[in-house]
């Protein structure tokens, strides 16, 4: 067939396509489902009726089938106002986390914030203390960056005697999203910071006026002051509508509904930082301002609390891997519970201190086996086993646990966290 047959065929086609619609969208269904009779039981009941029409509903949510993707609060705590929810890793395709699938933490609920109402002030060691509105920050350049958000408390199930079920809860206090605000050094450059401020104290606008110290050279490297999550504003569970985001640093610094920089020339020593946030060693020592959230990776798919549904046969084993220090090396993923390593093919080139996808097709023989991954970072970071991690930290410590998470296959294509299960 020449080129212009193929085109008329198109024409030809289109123009009865519009003579169906001239007579009326049912006489075309009526037509279909003559032709659908004919053509027997395979055509599906979605082309023999009518579809929704657009605007259904005006903000549009995920199939109905979809349902069971959500997220999952934790068991762990008695209040769900100081409390968090878990994304369901086990259930995303790329690296981006879809905004209602976002991973909580509020240490005194969600305000409600009226962005008209919201203000920033930056004051203290500076030459011109300056009150921004959220007009006034929109005014300013502004950037789209894709980085993962981690909270230092994630997989802090696995360093214990009870390790998490399902991956959705040993690794869920993840989530990486298009992130949309204006660099705080610009910020900064406008209110002028004064030779001795070396630290910045991040207020928030909730009940919980969680306050954080930040070093001057994260604020002034690649601290942003976001109002954009996936190219719409922040989720009031993400600090709607502004909060700081600390790319690779623990999650809990980044402070949401900041509404006061104060730049000082010391850290504040917040109540965050002289409890909560400060990691104790074997020796009695206590690793504070541990900020950098190091490499980490874990297989999603399959996972614990997940099954390989059909037997033995091709398995594509996918996950994600981060490193807070940086890009992505490399990934490699053990089938026979770390005897040996393969490297697994990434997607695309790995954007730093955000999430990067691995993938290794493999063939299961039906036989129980251990499979793990193990990512490398471009400073050379190796991710450690859980045995290396304890030993060389000690049980005291709860935050920033980043070993190797292994999964059990069970005979029956069951997969469990295999640390539950003894191993
Ligand atoms: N104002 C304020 N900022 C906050 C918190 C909070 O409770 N209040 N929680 C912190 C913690 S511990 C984490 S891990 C992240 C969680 O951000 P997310 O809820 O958007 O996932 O926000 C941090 N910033
Ligand atoms: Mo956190």
């Amino acid at each position: 067939m020449t080129k212009a047959e193929d085109v008329g065929g198109i024409d030809r086609g289109r123009r009865r396509l519009i003579a169906g619609a001239a007579l009326g969208g049912s006489s075309v269904l009526m037509a279909r489902t003559a032709m659908a009779q004919a053509a027997g039981p395979l055509v599906p009941q979605s082309m023999l009726e009518q579809g929704q029409p657009v605007v259904t509903p005006p903000y549009g949510v995920p199939s109905k089938f979809e349902k069971d993707v959500v997220r999952r609060p934790t068991d762990g705590t008695p209040t769900d106002l100081s409390s968090w929810s878990f994304t369901p890793l086990q259930d995303l395709h790329g690296i981006i986390t879809p905004n209602g699938l976002f991973y909580e933490r509020h240490h005194n609920g969600v305000p409600t914030i009226d962005p008209d109402q919201h203000k920033l002030m930056i004051h203290g060691l500076v030459e011109r203390p300056l009150v921004f509105t959220m007009n006034d920050l929109m005014r300013f350049p502004a950037v789209s960056v894709i980085h993962f958000l981690e909270c230092s408390g994630n997989s802090l199930s696995e360093y214990g005697s009870k390790p998490a079920a399902n991956v959705q809860t040993s690794h869920g206090l993840l989530s990486c999203v298009e992130w949309t605000g204006v660099r705080l050094s610009t910020l900064l450059d406008a209110v002028g910071v004064k030779p001795e401020g070396k630290w910045i104290l991040a207020e928030g606008a909730d009940a919980a006026a969680m306050t954080r110290s930040i070093p001057m050279e994260k604020a002034l490297d690649d601290a942003l002051i976001a109002f954009g999550q996936n190219g719409e504003a922040l989720r009031p569970e993400q600090g709607y509508p502004v909060r700081l985001l600390l790319p690779g640093f623990e999650g809990n610094m980044s402070i949401k509904w900041l509404r006061r920089l104060k730049v000082g020339d010391q850290p504040f020593m917040t109540r965050e930082e002289t409890s909560k946030y400060t990691d104790l060693m074997p020796d009695g020592k206590a690793r504070q301002f541990t900020f950098t959230m190091q490499a980490k990776s874990v297989i999603t798919s399959p996972a614990a609390g997940g099954m390989i549904e059909g037997g033995p046969g091709p398995v594509q084993i996918s996950g994600i891997a981060w490193s807070g220090a940086g890009r992505v090396k490399k990934v490699d993923v053990s089938v026979d519970g770390g005897r040996s390593w393969s490297e697994a093919t990434l997607d695309g080139e790995p954007l730093p201190k955000a999430l990067t996808r691995f993938r290794l097709p493999w063939r299961w023989d039906g036989s129980p086996t251990v499979i793990a991954s193990r990512v490398t970072d471009e400073t050379g970071y190796v991710q450690p086993t859980r045995k290396d991690l304890i030993s060389e930290r000690g049980n005291a410590y709860t935050y920033h646990y980043n070993a190797i998470a292994p999964w059990k296959i069970g005979q029956n294509g069951e997969v469990t966290n295999a640390y539950a299960a003894g191993a």
